[in-house]
């Protein structure tokens, strides 16, 4: 099935991680890593796996308007509970079904109170931002600047505040089931347990690739690409940058 599918392509998936993989943190894609992508999806099969939302994703892949459902054949945003296979959406579920009204009320009341009396340098906007399949939660506020999103990750870094924060919410939620990750710069991602990046693996585990390949940078233990670079689907692929990304596309396939 795959290989009707893909003409022309062998039988191997690649998937991205986004930032800091395809480009840099909230960054848009470079003209030389559209062309090495372009390259490679002559070869084999291509897909994100971003922990952003779709319309963030969009903006930084997005090429001359083009329209990244297209440029990739698989689009997973927020994990893959947003999840499109050749420009068409593929079904997904939601944060606040699993959840119910009930449990989300304290949990994002509880979190706002906390964002309230943290005595951080400075706050903007958009704390709490509610997506399909998590809710995010940045102390700095979602609206910040590039230069100020770079201050807080590095006064973060050595005052620990999302560390704190996360380690309050796992012992006060603990019956919740959700996990608290902390995958970008200035915030953390808050879904049920197994809604990491693994959850993109459900579209495409039965489809018959014989090598599921996955890049990304925080491959680490409690980095938010450990659980699908780990797993045993999926060959992974530790990356610093963007740039090295490139470099290890053109050693492994030949591009
Ligand atoms: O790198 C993935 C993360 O990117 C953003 O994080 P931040 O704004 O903190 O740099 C968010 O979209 C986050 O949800 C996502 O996991």
């Amino acid at each position: 099935m795959v290989a009707s599918e893909f003409p022309g392509r062998s039988n191997k998936l690649i998937l991205f991680d986004v930032d800091n993989t395809l480009t840099r943190a909230r960054q848009t894609i470079t003209p030389a890593m559209t062309k090495v992508l372009q390259e490679l999806k002559k070869k084999a099969v291509i897909g994100f796996v971003g922990g952003s939302d779709f319309v963030k994703i969009s903006e930084q892949l997005s090429v001359n308007r083009s329209n990244v459902v297209e440029d990739f054949d698989y689009a997973f945003a927020e994990n893959g509970l947003t999840a499109y296979k050749l420009g068409k959406p593929l079904p997904s579920q939601s944060f606040i079904k699993f959840l119910g009204e009930e449990r989300y009320k304290p949990l994002v009341n509880f979190i706002l109170h906390y964002l309230a009396d943290l005595d951080i340098p400075i706050k903007r906007g958009t704390f709490v931002e509610f997506r399909n399949g998590m809710i995010n939660v940045s102390p700095l506020g979602r609206n910040a600047t590039i230069a100020e999103r770079d201050e807080f990750e590095v006064y973060d870094k050595k005052q620990g505040i999302r560390a704190a924060f996360v380690k309050v919410l796992q012992e006060k939620f603990a019956d919740y089931g959700l996990t608290f990750s902390i995958g970008g710069k200035i915030s953390f991602d808050i879904f049920p347990r197994g809604w990491d990046k693994t959850y993109a693996l459900r579209h495409v585990e039965h489809e018959g690739y014989e090598e599921i390949h996955f890049f990304g940078d925080k491959t680490y233990k409690g980095g938010n690409d450990y659980e699908i670079f780990a797993d045993p689907r999926t060959i992974g692929h530790s990356v610093e940058n963007p740039e090295d990304t490139i470099k290890q596309l053109k050693e492994i396939f030949q591009i």
